[in-house]
């Protein structure tokens, strides 16, 4: 018995129909040629009853008839490209114009629909997937084998179907809807050019069914991790190929495809993700473009299926630095490597990492981009980079010093750089005015202290402890980082006084060494403190044997005098420190049978 059709007033969804071309509009001429006519699919439209509810009155609105099981009355109006597109036509500029359109009136509507030639619907549909970032509402891409508006057509069935989806079902993915079945945008390929069923997703169930009754299969459904704003991608990488392997091909072949300005490629073997490894002229032009920093992405020949490295033939591939493309389609692989290429906040090893990632579902892995995916430190930073939320900025001033701070720990300058593009500050302070320089100094990282430099990290930065990068080098006598932190300009800012002081408390301590990375770092080892007393004054008096021996060589004259007109040699004397009065006259017999100017080394 049919359902009883409930003609009250519902709530309404407002779906924004693209037509970008294809056979689903086309009109036949007056010799039965199919072909795009523009500005009369609308208005064609309008004449189907099953497309237009005439006596459903919204304003710049079509109302489709009542569904007795759908919530929303659907509402939807068109808009055209200009000019109307076969999909063979079509390329990366059209997928732009088709996001832009999206993106715009994103607030405007509950969903979008494309209408879509079928030859590269895979590809935009995938394109879309990744180019609409964080994507909160449905967008299903449709197409036909025959037209609309032929008596006999797929048309009618995928155009209703699609905006039923649009409409009245919260799936915020790009998907596709052809022949009854809703499928992932990023896993689609024409797999038919007569069916009616001319596509499909060989690797991943449908999203749903539409048969007597619409089933939508809710737990395939992609829900991305992090609850970000929509936002829109459209800096694709042009020059991504794809090289499909026969037997036979040449180097010349290979060489041609793989050289500049390409930086990716996708790269289509045979089987399980099988190359002709006995051929070494082959795999030494991928590795050379390898070392050229191309991205090549194995993905396999087959309608379905799978790369594995179940072969030598394939996993020689993999050794030589081709990233395995999984279980993704030919048209996915081929758009997300244009995607990720045009990521300017990746670099060459992030970009490696994400494409091994599923982005949008497009690849079968129980590997998210969540945090652990690639590192501790770069997960919670790619989270920060990517969070929209009001406490950004306060989690970033909170995080990222801390984070820096583990990446300066383990010597990671490569991580340094990862959480520089994520916009971490590696010259930030934390609550005690320190910097990641002030760690690298004191953990004696030269690697990072040099990276730190070289980002601009202020040399002579003092927290509130007053202590600089420096202090912390001569603290845990690195030298070397010492002479790095003076080559670049640091300097010792503590008032002679306070030097002075510094240098009674090592020589009484009897620091040798410490006293040589101080001096190292500019500190005058003869200054005299309020008393006037030098360091050389506190060892002779304390016996400090190894300190006035260091001292000594520094000091022209080792018979200067404190305030109470005391030498070092007076104090030694008194104190009765016999070998160090040897010392002091053996320097001072050497001083005297030596040039009076010339000073230690
Ligand atoms: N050549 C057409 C197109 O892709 C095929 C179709 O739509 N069925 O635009």
């Amino acid at each position: 018995m049919a359902e009883k059709i409930c003609t009250c007033r519902k709530k309404e969804a407002r779906v924004h129909v693209i037509f970008v071309g294809g056979t689903i509009g086309m009109i036949r001429n007056e010799n039965g040629d199919l072909v795009c006519v523009p500005n009369i699919f609308c208005k064609r439209l309008t004449e189907y009853p099953t497309c237009n509810d005439q006596s459903y009155k919204a304003e710049n609105f079509i109302a489709l008839p009542m569904l007795p099981d759908m919530p929303y009355r659907v509402l939807y109006d068109v808009v055209e490209f200009n000019p109307l597109l076969d999909s063979s036509c079509m390329g990366m500029g059209d997928w732009q114009k088709i996001a832009k359109e999206v993106a715009i009136k994103m607030c405007s509507y509950d969903g979008f629909v494309i209408l879509h030639g079928t030859d590269t619907l895979a590809y935009t549909a995938s394109a879309l997937a990744f180019m609409l970032e964080n994507l909160n509402k449905p967008v299903v891409v449709t197409g036909a084998q025959i037209s609309i508006f032929d008596p006999r057509s797929d048309g009618r069935d995928n155009f209703l179907g699609s905006l039923l989806i649009a409409s009245n079902f919260n799936i915020p993915e790009v998907m596709v809807f052809f022949g009854n079945k809703l499928l992932r945008g990023c896993r689609t390929t024409k797999v038919n050019a007569d069916s009616f069923h001319a596509l499909d997703s060989p690797n991943l169930p449908a999203l749903g069914k539409m048969n007597v009754k619409i089933e939508i299969n809710s737990r395939q459904i992609f829900r991305p991790c992090t609850v970000n704003k929509f936002s829109l991608f459209c800096n694709l990488e042009e020059n991504v190929g794809m090289i499909r392997i026969y037997p036979g091909i040449t180097v010349a072949t290979l060489k041609e495809s793989l050289k500049e300005p390409i930086k990716g490629v996708v790269l289509q073997t045979y089987g399980a993700g099988n190359f002709p490894a006995d051929r070494e002229e082959l795999l030494d032009e991928l590795r050379e473009a390898v070392l050229r920093e191309v991205i090549i992405v194995n993905v396999t020949q087959c309608s379905a299926g799978m790369v594995s490295s179940a072969y030598a033939s394939g996993s020689v591939l993999s050794e030589i630095g081709v990233i395995s493309g999984h279980d993704m389609t030919q048209e996915a692989a081929f758009t997300k490597l244009a995607y990720v290429l045009g990521k300017p906040e990746w670099d060459l090893v992030n970009k490696k990492k994400v494409l091994v990632l599923s982005l949008r579902g497009e690849l079968t892995t129980n590997k998210v981009p969540k945090i652990n995916d690639i590192d501790l430190i770069e997960g919670v930073a790619r989270t920060l980079h990517m969070s929209t939320s009001l406490e950004k900025e306060q989690m970033c001033s909170t995080f990222y010093p801390a984070l820096v701070a583990a990446a300066v720990t383990q010597g990671d300058t490569q991580k340094m750089a990862d959480l520089q593009q994520y916009g971490a500050d590696l010259c930030d302070r934390n609550e005690d005015g320190r910097t990641a320089l002030h760690l690298a100094c004191y953990l004696g990282k030269l690697n990072c202290v040099c990276y730190l430099i070289s980002a601009g990290c202020p040399l002579n930065v003092q927290d509130r402890f007053n202590r600089t990068p420096l202090h912390e080098a001569i603290d845990t006598d690195n030298h070397d980082v010492i002479l790095a932190l003076l080559k670049n300009g640091a300097k010792l800012c503590d008032p002679p006084l306070v030097q002075a002081e510094l240098l009674r408390a090592l020589t009484e301590r009897g620091k040798v060494k410490r006293l040589e990375s101080f001096r190292l770092a500019g500190a005058d080892v003869t200054l005299a403190d309020r008393t006037g007393r030098t360091a050389l004054h506190y060892a002779c008096q304390l016996g400090i044997h190894e300190a006035v021996e260091y001292l000594l060589p520094y000091y022209k004259n080792p018979l200067l005098k404190d305030e109470l007109g005391m030498s070092p040699m007076d104090y030694a004397k008194a104190a009765n420190h016999e070998h160090i009065v040897t010392l002091l006259r053996f320097k001072e017999n050497e001083r005297r049978n030596q040039d009076p100017c010339a000073c230690p080394k």
